[in-house]
């Protein structure tokens, strides 16, 4: 039986490494309802009325040892076993090193650049083969390991943040739905969930301050875009992409992403879309370019 509570993520070691990434403010909850929503409650509250309490600054986080009531995009929810999973929030306020702040055009790319880390990180420890589906997915063999969602917040006396929350199947030996899997399921390993931790942050940390730094770098030939590019399933599959709000879904064959993340798909007609938002549900594998099967 899993330890249902978080000790493993306050253990020294971890905490320590944790410190060394220069992270701000690191809470680590047993149990919470929502890491994202605690951790979006608690900025808006310290936003209302500034405390003694440690500020919510860039690259704060909420680590939670179970979520009873995660949540994913639109109604959905993220569930999860006590213990066998990884949940937590990261609050993103991200500025260059002048302190000027990101334009929110790109903070789509946030979403991107975790998945990626969350990649690299399972690839490291586990030799996945992880793959991130857009828009904010990660499979290990066609099924979801970790599941991104990324909230924005507002408040009147600072530029925009992002509450960006990341769940990741470690343990699980029962997915809670047919799509899902765990490393553990995937790959046998027992990996435990403090060193998935580290190293996804390990890996997320600089690829954000490079955003950061130069947004050029997720331009047409930028490093991180190719970063991303180069870890996704999503790109050269033929897709059905269902949009927000029950507008006539986009088929074709996904061809890239566009300026700000969005998801660049062929129709059968020749027409090019960008999809900003939806749910993409990979095809059959898209034709061979060369036409040759
Ligand atoms: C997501 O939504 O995949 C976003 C998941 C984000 C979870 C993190 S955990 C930390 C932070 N705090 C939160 O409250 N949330 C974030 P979406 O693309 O809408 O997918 C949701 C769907 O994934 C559900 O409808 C299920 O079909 C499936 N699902 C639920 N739990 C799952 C799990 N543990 N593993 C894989 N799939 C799951």
């Amino acid at each position: 039986m899993p330890d249902p509570s978080a000790a493993d993520l306050r253990a020294p070691a971890v905490l320590a490494a944790l410190a060394d990434l220069g992270l701000g403010r690191v809470d680590v909850l047993d149990e919470v309802g929502s890491t994202n929503e605690h951790l979006t409650a608690a900025v808006a509250r310290q936003g209302r009325a500034p405390g003694p309490d440690r500020p919510w600054g860039d690259l704060s986080l909420v680590l939670a040892g179970h979520q009873s009531a995660g949540r994913g995009r639109l109604d959905r929810v993220w569930t999860t076993e006590p213990g066998t999973a990884l949940t937590f929030s990261v609050l993103l306020r991200p500025a260059d090193p002048r302190g000027r702040p990101l334009p929110t055009r790109h903070f789509p790319w946030l979403t991107l650049l975790m998945a990626s880390a969350v990649v690299d990180a399972l690839d490291g420890l586990a030799g996945t083969g992880a793959r991130i589906k857009w828009p904010n997915d990660v499979l290990v063999d066609g099924r979801k390991v970790a599941g991104l969602l990324a909230g924005l917040v507002l408040d009147e006396q600072r530029p925009p943040a992002v509450v960006l929350g990341t769940g990741i199947n470690v343990a699980q030996e029962h997915p809670p739905v047919a799509t899902a899997t765990s490393v553990r399921r995937a790959t046998g390993r027992a990996v435990e969930r403090a060193s998935v931790l580290r190293a996804v942050l390990g890996a997320f940390v600089p690829l954000y301050r490079q955003l950061c730094a130069d947004p050029s770098a997720v331009g047409p030939d930028g490093p991180l875009r190719a970063r991303i590019t180069g870890r996704m399933e999503t790109l050269g599959r033929a897709v059905r992409a269902e949009l927000p709000g029950g507008a006539a879904p986009v088929t074709g064959t996904a061809t890239g992403l566009g300026e700000h993340g969005g998801l660049l798909v062929r129709e059968a007609s020749g027409a090019a879309r960008e999809v900003t938002a939806g749910d993409v549900v990979h095809l059959r594998p898209a034709p061979d370019p060369r036409g040759t099967d």
